[in-house]
């Protein structure tokens, strides 16, 4: 009984405490503001079947974290062998994300669909790369294909 009545007060100061530390040391690596690469389930669960289902369990998530809606048309999202996704038009709310599922779909609010007939993301390494319609860079993440089917990139 009394570790029981101690251990709510240690878990509060400890919630406390890091409540009182600065942003930036709780994220060791602060990622540029803007547009970004989420979240990526780059291995679809189960076995690569390549039904339609099993494609669009493959997906990357983009991320906009500014505080401004972003157009994204001419927008591209990349992978090492140079497979490209150019997105059409499609405006991401400040604070959304948008879902990119690699096989076919109707493009929806949060989701848009490659429309491939085959797997693009690499379960044994790979690397997402998102770049503007002016060709720059703007985000990559790559993963080694031992994060156990997806990746956080955030
Ligand atoms: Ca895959």
């Amino acid at each position: 009984m009394r570790i029981r009545a101690v251990l709510p007060a240690v878990t509060a100061a400890a919630a406390l405490a890091v409540t009182l530390l600065p942003a930036a040391s709780a994220h060791a690596a602060p990622h540029q503001g803007g547009l970004h690469l989420g979240y990526i389930q780059y291995d679809s669960p189960g076995r690569d079947t390549r039904t339609n289902s099993s494609l669009n369990a493959e997906w990357v998530n983009i991320h906009n974290n500014s505080s401004s809606a972003i157009q994204l048309k001419g927008y591209k999202l990349k992978d090492n062998t140079g497979y490209t996704y150019t997105f059409g038009s499609y405006r991401i709310g400040a604070g959304k994300t948008v879902k990119v599922r690699t096989g076919k779909g109707t493009n929806g609010a949060g989701v848009v669909y490659w429309g491939r007939g085959s797997y693009v993301w690499n379960n044994t390494g790979d690397k997402a790369r998102l770049i503007k319609p002016n060709g720059v860079l703007r985000d990559s993440c790559s993963w080694t294909g031992r994060e156990g089917g997806a990746k956080n990139c955030h």
